[in-house]
């Protein structure tokens, strides 16, 4: 019999529904031993909570996180609302006990987390970061096959994360959904909420990052502010182009824009080694893209593999080979870990710990875009 795990979510957007959806649907197809019950949903506007909760199923709403932390029936607060509030309700839930969640960027800057990681470590509380694209199976597959040296030496790693939604200088910055344009509120632009992305999925396969520049734009410059209705200064990063070291030897370029008209969520990645290269995009998900040098002269060439056969990451888990998957498989995906490592007590990860170096080549290429210059790291 299945243990249950009482869920409080915190926020109500756009990614407490990726999330819901993982908690709520994760013990129909994972046996990790526990099953997750979607309990509380808090958030000031209770109108918008309430309504949330209806359409997922969630027990009651609180208007205030506190009573999330408070609760007695909550065991994991998930933790999916603005960045800058990341870090007051991922303590306050660490010292109550409880198990945390949290969206990514862990957090607005590496020195907004490390109190974080101190709170979950002192507390001993299970934790993970939401690096969700960690699980999709095609770029698990590329983990597995750098890992097991198909690609030999690795000499380039590229990754891209491209939308356009924000290139109107009427869409507003603060509120819900335009919080990202807040520079108080994000903590950065695209850097923080793109290209974290790119470099968490980067260092996982590829390593440590031990040195970069980077190029940062704020293309508009003035927007209105929801909270006030003036016109405020921008301060995040519009766009950002990094160069990279990793630790092994191999170069690294990263794009992110929110200007690159007529993509909404690009976010590809290729890899060079001396014996192969590996190439994913988003928007094929189910497929990797294979250069085997090895291949005899003739036949060499680019395979398309189609992840979806029994014996890719988690896929004999779900339908038949051949039948698709999609963006919201990567959050179950992250949710069976987590519980599979309650279970193991072997932490999935990225725990707040290993999502700090996102945070921290996030700090660096904001630096460097400021000053030009080139920023050590220590991997
Ligand atoms: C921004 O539009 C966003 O929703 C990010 O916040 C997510 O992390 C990314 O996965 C998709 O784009």
């Amino acid at each position: 019999m299945a243990k249950t795990l009482n869920v409080g979510m915190v926020g109500y957007g756009f990614m407490a529904r990726a999330h819901s959806n993982a908690w709520s649907n994760v013990s129909h197809f994972f046996d990790t031993g526990y099953r997750p019950v979607l309990k509380a949903v808090a958030a000031r506007n209770t109108e918008k909570a309430g309504g949330f909760a209806g359409m997922w199923g969630y027990e009651r709403v609180e208007n205030d996180w506190r009573k999330l932390v408070e609760a007695r029936d909550i065991d994991v607060i998930d933790v999916c609302v603005p960045n800058d509030l990341h870090a007051e309700i991922s303590i306050a839930a660490a010292k109550a006990g409880k198990m945390v969640t949290c969206e990514k960027p862990l957090a607005r800057t590496a020195a907004e987390a490390m109190p974080m990681i101190e709170a979950v470590e002192a507390a001993g509380v299970p934790n993970m970061v939401w690096y969700n694209y960690r699980r999709v199976p095609a770029v698990m597959l590329v983990k597995h096959l750098v890992e097991s040296g198909r690609l030999g030496k690795i000499f380039h790693y590229r990754a891209k994360f491209l939308q356009d939604w924000t290139i109107s200088p009427d869409v507003p910055q603060g509120g819900a959904g335009t919080w990202r344009l807040d520079v108080d509120a994000a903590g950065s632009g695209v850097t923080g909420d793109l290209l974290a992305h790119c470099l968490d999925t980067a260092m996982w396969i590829n390593g440590g990052i031990s040195s970069l520049t980077a190029m940062t734009e704020t293309f508009v410059k003035q927007r209105k502010h929801s909270d006030t209705g003036q016109l405020a200064p921008v301060g995040i990063d519009d766009a950002a182009a990094v160069l990279t070291r990793f630790a092994n030897g191999s170069l690294g370029t990263f794009e992110s824009t929110r200007y690159a008209r007529g993509h909404k969520a690009a976010y590809t990645l290729e890899i060079n080694g001396e014996k192969g290269s590996l190439a994913w995009d988003l928007h094929d998900l189910n497929r990797l893209q294979f250069f085997d040098h090895s291949v005899e002269g003739q036949l060499r060439g680019w395979t398309n593999i189609l992840v979806t056969d029994g014996d890719h990451p988690y896929l004999g888990k779900w339908w038949v080979p051949g039948l698709i998957i999609g963006y919201e498989h990567s959050f179950t995906h992250q949710v069976a870990d987590f519980l599979t490592g309650l279970a193991t007590g072997k932490p999935a990860s990225p725990t707040f710990r290993e999502a700090l170096p996102a945070n921290q080549v996030c700090d660096a290429i904001i630096a460097s875009g400021q000053s030009g210059q080139w920023v050590t790291l220590q991997t």
